[in-house]
Parts: C-alpha cells; structure tokens; sequence
C-alpha cells in the first residue's frame, strides 16, 4: 500500500471485541441466539416487559465492566494518535472499549452501555450499576423512566450527519469485525463507493453481507489483522 491518505474513516462491529471476552450478536453463540432482538432491543420490547430488558442490559454491563481492550482495539487508538491526516472511528459497539485504549475521535451510533437516558427529563448520565423500575432519575428524581442509552432497532442511529460529512470526504474506508447486517451502518460502504474517492477495505473473521463492495478484503481474527493493518497505513506515511 503506497498511497499515502488525507481521510480515514473505520467502521467497527461486535467482532472487534469478540476476543476480550464480549459475545457478538449472530455468530453461532451469539446474543441473538439467546435472546429475541424484538423483546430485548426495541422500544415495543422495552414498554412490553421493561424487567426483561433492564435484566439483558445490567447483564451485559457486568460482563463489560470485567472485560478489557484487545490489541485492535490499541492499534486503532495508536493509529488516530500517528496519523497526520483526518480521523474518525464510527463504532456500533455499546461498549467503552475503544475509549478505554484510548481511542477519542470516536462515535457511538447505536448509544452507550455505560450510559442512561431519562425519558421523564432526557437527561444522560453515566451509569455502571444495574438499573431498575424503581432507580430514580439522578436528575428530575423520576423513577420508572430511565433506559440503557443504546439506539434500539426502529430507532434513529446518533451523530448521522457527522457521519456522513466524513463519509463524504474520506479516502479510506476501513470496516472491522461486522457482519454488515444492520443498517444504515451496514450501507456506509456503497454510500463511500458512490463517491469514488476511497479505498474501501474490509477486516473480519470471515466475509461479511457486504464483502463483495470492497476493493480489498483481509481475514483473520482483529487481534490479527488489525494491528498489521495499521502498520501499513502508518509505513505509507
Ligand atoms: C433505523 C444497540 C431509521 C443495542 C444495535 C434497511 C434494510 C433492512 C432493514 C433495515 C433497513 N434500514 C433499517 C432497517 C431496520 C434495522 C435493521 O438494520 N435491521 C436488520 C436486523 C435487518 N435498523 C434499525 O432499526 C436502525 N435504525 O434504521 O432507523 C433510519 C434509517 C436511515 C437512516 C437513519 C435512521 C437501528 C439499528 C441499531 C440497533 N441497535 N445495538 C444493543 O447493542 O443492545 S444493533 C447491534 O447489532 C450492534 O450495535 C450492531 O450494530 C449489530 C450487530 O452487528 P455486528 O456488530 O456486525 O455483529 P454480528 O454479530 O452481526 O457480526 C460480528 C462479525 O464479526 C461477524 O461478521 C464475524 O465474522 C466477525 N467476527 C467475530 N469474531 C471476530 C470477528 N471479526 C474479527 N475478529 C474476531 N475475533
């Protein structure tokens, strides 16, 4: 890889935290093998059996408070800190692994584990415990509305028009351990093809829906691939 770019945009999924111990959601002992997305991930789930939901999520916050980030997770925080031109990494991912490796240009479009929203103030705090019907919100002392600060399916992703502003104008575009089942995430790399300008390049186990729209597709686990990656990108200078 000679060519040496201005803008780089990385997409990554469950898979990139796969090897710190966090299920991923389709593979074959994935989250959605154990639990229905339609009763756990949606706003018509959460209204239904709200006990469900705070017990799927107080779960995986636990799990996520042990786990740590992996080496892919570091190199993508070394490469945002080496690289002299435009960065943004655009993750699906709840968790805060990205930001505890040090990652800071970074979005969360479907929301944040360790973060709850008030539907009774929209106030959005920083919250590591479990969460209940009966926690009042730290804000308007309402009890009952609080949720996980995540984007449930039917619900609009976060921070799209920064998103597509950098979509816009990067030159390469890198998409790490996602299976390209979920949109709009899923459709980023023909949104980045119509424009023309980037290299697109897909990291992940094994080839995802969207493998055939990249230029350049590597296999491989992230702890893997990913660090040899950035070590090219930073060798082009
Ligand atoms: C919306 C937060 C309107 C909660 C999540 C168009 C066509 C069809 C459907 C739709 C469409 N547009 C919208 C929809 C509906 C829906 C959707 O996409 N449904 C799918 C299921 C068909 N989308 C929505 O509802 C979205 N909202 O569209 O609003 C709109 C429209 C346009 C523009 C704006 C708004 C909201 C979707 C967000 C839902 N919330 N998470 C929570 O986490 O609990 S989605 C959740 O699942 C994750 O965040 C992630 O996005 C997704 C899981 O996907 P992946 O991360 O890819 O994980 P997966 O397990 O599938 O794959 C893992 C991959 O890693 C595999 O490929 C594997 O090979 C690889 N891997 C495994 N181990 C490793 C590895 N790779 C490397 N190394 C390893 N070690």
């Amino acid at each position: 890889m000679q060519k040496r770019f201005r803008s780089i945009v990385v997409l990554t999924g469950a898979g990139i935290s796969a090897e710190s111990g966090l299920g991923t959601f389709r593979d074959k002992d994935g989250l959605w093998t154990k639990y229905d997305l339609q009763e756990v991930a949606t706003p018509e789930g959460f209204a239904r059996n709200p006990v469900l939901v705070h017990d799927f999520y107080n779960a995986r916050r636990k799990n996520l408070v042990e786990a740590a980030p992996n080496a892919a997770h570091y190199a993508l925080a070394e490469l945002e800190r080496r690289f002299d031109g435009q960065f943004l990494l655009v993750t699906q991912n709840v968790d805060d692994l990205h930001e505890r490796a040090g990652s800071a240009r970074l979005l969360h479009m479907h929301g944040e584990l360790l973060k709850i929203r008030c539907e009774n103030c929209d106030s959005v705090r920083d919250w590591r415990g479990d969460l209940d019907l009966a926690t009042a919100c730290p804000d308007c002392g309402a009890s009952g509305g609080l949720r996980p600060h995540v984007v449930w399916f039917g619900e609009m992703p976060l921070y799209m028009d920064d998103i597509a502003a950098a979509l816009e104008t990067c030159d390469l575009f890198v998409s790490i351990g996602t299976s390209g089942q979920v949109y709009p995430a899923a459709g980023f790399v023909a949104e980045v093809r119509r424009g023309g300008l980037a290299h697109t390049v897909e990291l992940n186990l094994d080839p995802s829906d969207g493998f055939s729209l990249f230029a350049e597709k590597i296999y491989g686990p992230a702890t893997d691939v990913v660090p040899a990656f950035v070590a090219r990108v930073l060798a082009a200078g």
